[in-house]
């Protein structure tokens, strides 16, 4: 199926979405309170519409915030796929369009309506924007969620775009959070390594699909404008921003444009992360000074801010990153891979699934430890579980029976230890997160039949799938109206 992109931008992603009737307005909601309230309830509801805040107080009508955009049947549209695909479905599709594609060098522009608005010198205020309270315990507002941060490799020159969160300090500054090892941060230590500011690009609106991009694992030295370019088949269209040189997406809402300053620090958070956790509490981080705002006319700011898992933060990452864990396990040479779930429950990354046909002894131990350690599979993992494929891995009560009834705890479970984590995550000691000891500990669960003896390994107590066809035939009718909705 080849995808097709009916959108450019957040403006025209909005009228394809209104078309579905998937988009609600709501006005009068404080960034206070209101907006992070409504949010909340909308993103822990797959078919639940996207929200755009309008008439926010203490700020001019037209400015605008739009919040859980990957829901309903929206979600295939972004994706550039018909609506009825299930989330599986999705994400195999996603990952077949990313595999044909080949990225595509982004082109500068000369003009675009992101020019349509400057602050510049004293005029620069970030405060001009509504940006939320998100949840009851943040430290401050964040304009940054759905957002990305470009920046560049100081000494191979390539351009990253990654969501990092971007606190609001005050007119002029906000806070630059990155954990260690994501593109950004690699990029900003080697700046720091030399004393020197970073130039960076804060996108606090814009295109959905390069915020999907810049919030999942595009592989170290592609920038995620050339994916971009290379999935909707034409380049990527950016301007040079005035104060660093970096490209900016032409058509993109708000741009803060800075540096990054190796010797300013500032308190940043605590803010509800995707853990479902305050877990990375407050700390002393680095700050961009920020030299120049771009936006549109009536500009809107993307929200995406995390809750307690399942949402639609787990949403989005479950469908791209499912797939980017098979194409790794099938790129590291192992076989039998029938299908990978990264589950919503663990926002993606703390619970992992693979089913597989096994061909080997020592089949299943081989794919465990390769998926928990694997780029996509490594950053902030906790358990995976792997199981034959007679388990559809993405439903998660039948994925947890297999565990349950198919693991010995004593024999089938492998710990692998110093892993590597990040501060947000909640079992690590807070005294060890002072002192910089961000791992953590792996459970590799074989839930596999014993290889060596899984002929003999008691028959499911199923009905054959001839039997279960003629049940339905017979029978469906005994459960008409009583049926939960799927
Ligand atoms: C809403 C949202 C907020 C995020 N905030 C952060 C953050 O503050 N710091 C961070 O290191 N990663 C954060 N992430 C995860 C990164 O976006 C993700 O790991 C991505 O792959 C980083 O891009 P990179 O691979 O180019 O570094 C966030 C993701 C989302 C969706
Ligand atoms: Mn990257």
């Amino acid at each position: 199926m080849n995808p097709k992109f009916i959108y450019n931008d957040l403006r025209s992603w909005i009228d394809q979405a209104r078309k579905l009737g998937e988009v609600v307005d709501v006005e009068g909601a404080t960034w206070q309170e209101e907006i992070g309230m409504a949010t909340e309830l909308l993103e822990h509801s797959d078919p639940a519409p996207a929200a755009i805040f309008n008439k926010i107080p203490g700020y001019p009508a037209g400015y605008r915030v739009l919040t859980n955009f990957f829901g309903g049947r929206r979600k295939n549209m972004t994706l550039g796929f018909p609506t009825e695909l299930s989330r599986v479905e999705l994400s195999e599709e996603f990952l077949k369009t990313c595999q044909g594609a080949e990225p595509i060098p982004y082109e500068f522009v000369e003009a675009g309506p992101i020019l349509e608005n400057i602050q510049m010198g004293d005029d620069v205020n970030v405060i001009s924007f509504p940006s939320p309270q998100w949840h009851e315990l943040d430290g401050g507002r964040y304009i940054g969620t759905g957002c990305f941060t470009v920046t560049s490799d100081p000494d191979e020159g390539w351009v990253n775009l990654g969501t990092y969160r971007v606190m609001v300090h005050d007119e002029k500054s906000v806070g630059c959070y990155i954990s260690p090892g994501k593109h950004g941060r690699v990029h900003r230590d080697k700046y720091f390594a030399r004393s020197k500011v970073m130039p960076a690009a804060v996108v606090a609106g814009g295109d959905p699909l390069l915020f999907l991009l810049a919030s999942n694992e595009v592989p170290s030295g592609v920038s995620e404008y050339e994916y971009a370019g290379g999935l909707r088949g034409k380049p990527y269209p950016v301007i040079r921003g005035k104060i660093t040189g970096l490209p900016i997406p032409a058509h993109a809402e708000i741009v803060l444009e800075g540096f990054v300053d190796p010797k300013r620090r500032l308190r940043e958070g605590p803010f509800g992360e995707w853990t479902g956790y305050y877990g990375s509490d407050v700390r002393d981080e680095p700050v961009m000074d920020v030299r120049a705002i771009y936006y549109r006319n009536r500009p809107i700011i993307l929200g995406v801010a995390p809750q307690r898992p399942p949402d639609e933060h787990a949403r989005f990452r479950a469908i791209i990153r499912s797939g980017l864990l098979k194409q790794e396990l099938e790129k590291a040479g192992l076989s039998g891979i029938k299908a990978t779930w990264a589950h919503e429950v663990g926002n993606s990354r703390m619970l992992l699934a693979i089913a597989i046909e096994q061909r080997y002894a020592g089949h299943a131990t081989q794919v465990g430890h390769v998926a928990s350690q694997c780029h996509v599979g490594a950053y902030a993992g906790r358990y995976v579980i792997v199981v034959d494929d007679d388990i559809d891995v993405s439903n998660l009560e039948e994925l947890i029976w297999a565990m349950v009834s198919r693991s010995d705890p004593a024999t089938s479970i492998d710990i692998i230890h110093h892993a590597w984590s990040t501060s947000l995550d909640p079992r690590i000691h807070p005294e060890d997160k002072r002192n910089g000891k961000l791992t953590n500990s792996r459970a590799i669960i074989d839930a596999t039949r014993p290889y060596e003896w899984r002929d003999r390994f008691p028959v499911v107590n199923m009905p054959s799938s001839v039997t279960r066809r003629r049940t339905k035939e017979k029978f469906s009718y005994l459960l008409h109206g009583f049926s939960r909705e799927t």
